[in-house]
């Protein structure tokens, strides 16, 4: 079975700890404070590996979980550090958030395009400071620690897309397998009826000193954009193929197609697809040139595929983008006119291969880009009025403070209060109407307002 796409639940280690602990010695009746650090969670990770092929080691396990930091000690140890998860993944696979609970994919985490490639998709928690840290000129023995940072969890989609330079798209029939395996060493299922193919094959074909992956892809109908016969579920692993290879069935097979109608259905099924396929690179094959009776039909393609190779030349973005004039006449019965196609093929993908190298010079770090989001995302909160004096809090930073401060511990809860304040949820309270003495709820708990005017001299010291 080919197994493309999977939604996997990643959390990373949670941070350890901090300690409180102050010095004993038998001559130090009351030492310092001394309490270690806990130590930081591991990642999970994911590495683009070119020796996988599929994901389906993620078909059976949809846990995986980073180790957590250990917790600080007395003496100023510091708790160990997690081990980061690296998760194996096939190149060529795309990662995006995904949300469980509206069953909707989120956000690009990244693209995983080279081999050794990676990207952290949930960070483990930071290690709770311990007490030596909250020393100040007025607090010499600070009587508390940070607990460990919960870490980053949550679900993220994999999806393996089909890593080749060309693939062969037609209608069912046409000789797409019939051609991959004169191409390559590939030994697909060839039969005289439609959708004999139902899962892409790879084929490596080679033309001289260049050689270059091609697909064979299931055989696609009209309609086959919005789901009809099986191509659609195949349309997509095209998505990131330099090169289509659109292969017409001369002899318009079975039901006696005109090659020419089965040329604009297969290029309006591309565009209606998406939009960037409408204009992807394409070199035009016309198979079956060994049937006699053929040779007017693949006189008008040919005059067809120059007219369109002009108009995508002119600038028509919607125009079928042939991008040779010439229309390739082969026999993947006799082999006929393949080793020029090959060399066509593999001319082409080469030029693609550079173009696409200067670009990825320049590309944005996906994996950047989304950590930066996200941490924006993370800081945002909302108060919601509940009436009679109660507001709540939501938001994931937020409520990543509250879980981390251990509230058996009153300085404990002074410093978060602090950090709320520093993220601003005090002034957001205070505009949505809280006054001293309302009841603000955030996650589990419940506190008291205060506002800034009497909390700030309380909260100053605590400054770090
Ligand atoms: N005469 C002739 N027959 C061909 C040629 N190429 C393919 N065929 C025949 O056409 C039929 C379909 O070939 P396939 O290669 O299976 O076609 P396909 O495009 O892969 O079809 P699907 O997988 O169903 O989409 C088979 O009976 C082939 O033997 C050719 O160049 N000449
Ligand atoms: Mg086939």
């Amino acid at each position: 079975m080919f197994i493309d796409k999977v939604r996997i639940h990643v959390k990373g280690g949670d941070g350890g700890a901090g300690c409180m602990s102050f010095r004993r010695e038998a001559h130090v009746p009351k030492g310092g404070p001394d309490g270690g650090d806990g130590g930081h969670g591991g990642n999970v990770v994911l590495e683009a590996d070119a020796s996988l092929s599929s994901l389906i080691e993620y078909r059976f396990k949809h846990h995986f979980k980073a180790e957590r930091g250990t917790h600080g000690k007395g003496s100023r140890m510091h708790g160990a550090t997690g081990e980061d998860l690296v998760l194996k993944v096939p190149v060529g696979t795309v990662v995006r958030e995904y949300f469980e609970d509206t069953r909707e994919t989120g956000e690009l985490i990244a693209d995983l395009t080279h081999d050794g490639e990676r990207v952290v998709v949930a960070e483990g928690g930071t290690g709770g400071r311990g007490n030596i840290h909250f020393v100040t000129s007025t607090r010499r023995a600070p009587a508390f620690a940070e607990l460990g940072e919960p870490a980053q969890e949550g679900w993220i989609e994999l999806e393996m897309k089909l890593m080749a330079d060309a693939a062969l798209v037609g209608m069912p029939s046409a000789g797409k397998s019939s051609l991959i395996a004169k191409m390559s060493a590939a030994r697909p299922k060839i039969a005289d009826y439609p959708f004999t193919t139902l899962v892409p094959n790879l084929g490596v074909a080679r033309s001289g000193d260049l050689s270059f992956v091609v697909a064979d892809i299931p055989g696609l109908i009209e309609g086959a954009h919005e789901g009809r016969g099986l191509g659609h579920e195949f349309l997509r692993h095209i998505e990131r193929t330099a090169l289509i290879v659109h292969v017409v069935d001369l002899t318009g097979d079975w039901e006696g197609r005109d090659p020419l109608s089965d040329y604009e259905i297969i290029n309006r099924e591309l565009a209606l697809y998406a939009d960037e396929l409408a204009a992807r690179p394409r070199i035009v094959v016309a198979n079956k040139t060994d049937v006699a009776g053929t040779e007017e039909a693949c006189e008008r393609l040919a005059k067809r595929v120059r007219e369109d190779s002009v108009a995508a030349a002119d600038g028509d973005e919607f125009a079928p983008s042939p991008v040779d004039p010439k229309l390739y006449r082969v026999s993947a019965l006799t082999g006929e006119g393949v080793d020029g196609l090959k060399a066509a093929i593999a001319r082409k993908v080469n030029e693609l291969r550079e173009a696409a190298r200067e670009a990825a010079a320049t590309e944005v770090q996906y994996g950047q880009v989304w950590e930066h989001r996200r941490a924006e995302r993370d800081k945002r909160f909302s108060v919601t009025p509940l009436g009679g004096g109660v507001f709540r809090v939501t938001g994931p930073q937020v409520e990543r403070m509250v879980v981390q401060t251990d509230w058996e511990n009153e300085e404990a809860i002074a410093f978060l209060q602090h950090r709320l304040k520093r993220l601003g949820v005090e002034a957001a309270l205070e505009r949505a109407g809280a006054v001293d003495g309302d009841e603000i709820r955030i996650v589990g708990r419940a506190f008291e307002f205060e506002s800034a005017r009497t909390s700030e001299d309380a909260f100053r010291e605590l400054d770090l």
